[in-house]
């Protein structure tokens, strides 16, 4: 059975974190498929929103310690080899994807997993979920953008206490907290997700990418910057067929049927 199963399926790709019995952690091969797998929901137009979730009852337990223990008199490793080759990557694809990433955090989300999770553009979690910075607990940093993001959604003295407690957040708690967006029963969550995504799958699909492109710069822009990215995206979004569908149907008061070009 492999570790990451992918599917395509009316224009949604799914990425599902397959190796219950490790809390679906990652091994570096494992990483290297879901990274491929990224990259083939990036460049795949008939692709028009990807899904991430994990099989079990963990959505993710970060890097798989097993392959990382270090015993006395050992050669350090090079963490920062690994987060350049492998979990920088996937975090890059994420938020650069063009089209919608809707993560379904269907249980613990620890490490990198929890990050990989808060990555995605709408995070819905199951009531059960945790997020766990376990990082401090074996001497790290938050990684995979932990550092970026945490302060930014639940501001600095959270963001602190989180990384440095490494205490589990519950879903609850994370959604009151700005972390995600919102927080299902477990046994609504595949439902949820999937009605998600196929609603963003039938969307105006440029119309989303730019909408991400604006959304992530906004952080280290100014504002006059933002005006004029806000100026540049827009020229794009009105060339597409989507806004024209769109003020047709709106004219015609009709649902409107996006192609995502
Ligand atoms: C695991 C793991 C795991 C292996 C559970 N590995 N087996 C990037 C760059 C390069 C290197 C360093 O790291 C990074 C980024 C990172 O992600 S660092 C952070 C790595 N992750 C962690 O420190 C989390 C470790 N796991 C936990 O704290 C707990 O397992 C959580 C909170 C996720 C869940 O707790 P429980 O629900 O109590 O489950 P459990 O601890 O009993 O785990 C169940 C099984 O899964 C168990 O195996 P076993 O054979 O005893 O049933 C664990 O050993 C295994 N497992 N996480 N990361």
């Amino acid at each position: 059975m492999t570790d990451v199963l992918f599917r395509i399926e009316s224009g949604v790709a799914t990425l599902t974190l397959n190796r219950p019995g490790k809390l679906n952690a990652f091994t570096a091969e494992m990483l290297d498929v879901f990274n491929i797998h990224l990259h083939e929901a990036a460049i795949d137009e008939a692709v028009r929103a990807v899904v991430l979730t994990g099989t079990g009852r963990a959505f993710c337990a970060g890097q798989d310690l097993g392959d990382r223990s270090v015993r006395a008199g050992d050669e350090p490793p090079d963490l920062g080899e690994s987060l350049e080759k492998r979990y920088n990557p996937a975090i890059r694809a994420i938020r650069s994807m063009p089209k919608p990433v809707v993560v379904g955090v269907n249980g613990v989300a620890a490490g990198a997993g929890a990050n990989i999770a808060l990555s995605g553009d709408i995070v819905v979690a199951a009531r059960s979920a945790k997020f766990v910075q376990a990082f401090a607990r074996i001497g790290l940093i938050p990684d995979s953008g932990g550092t970026y993001l945490l302060p930014r959604f639940v501001g600095l003295p959270r963001a602190m206490a989180v990384a440095m407690l490494a205490e589990p957040i519950d879903a609850e708690t994370a959604q009151e907290w700005g972390m995600i967006w919102s927080v299902v029963d477990d046994d609504e969550l595949p439902d949820v997700v999937a009605g998600l995504a196929s609603e963003l799958a039938a969307g105006p699909t440029r119309g989303f990418a730019a909408i991400k492109k604006a959304m992530y710069a906004s952080p280290g822009n100014t504002f006059d910057e933002q005006l004029d990215l806000e100026r540049d995206l827009q020229r794009e979004a009105g060339r597409s067929d989507d806004y024209r569908e769109g003020v047709a149907a709106f004219l015609e008061k009709r649902p409107p049927k996006f192609s995502g070009r």
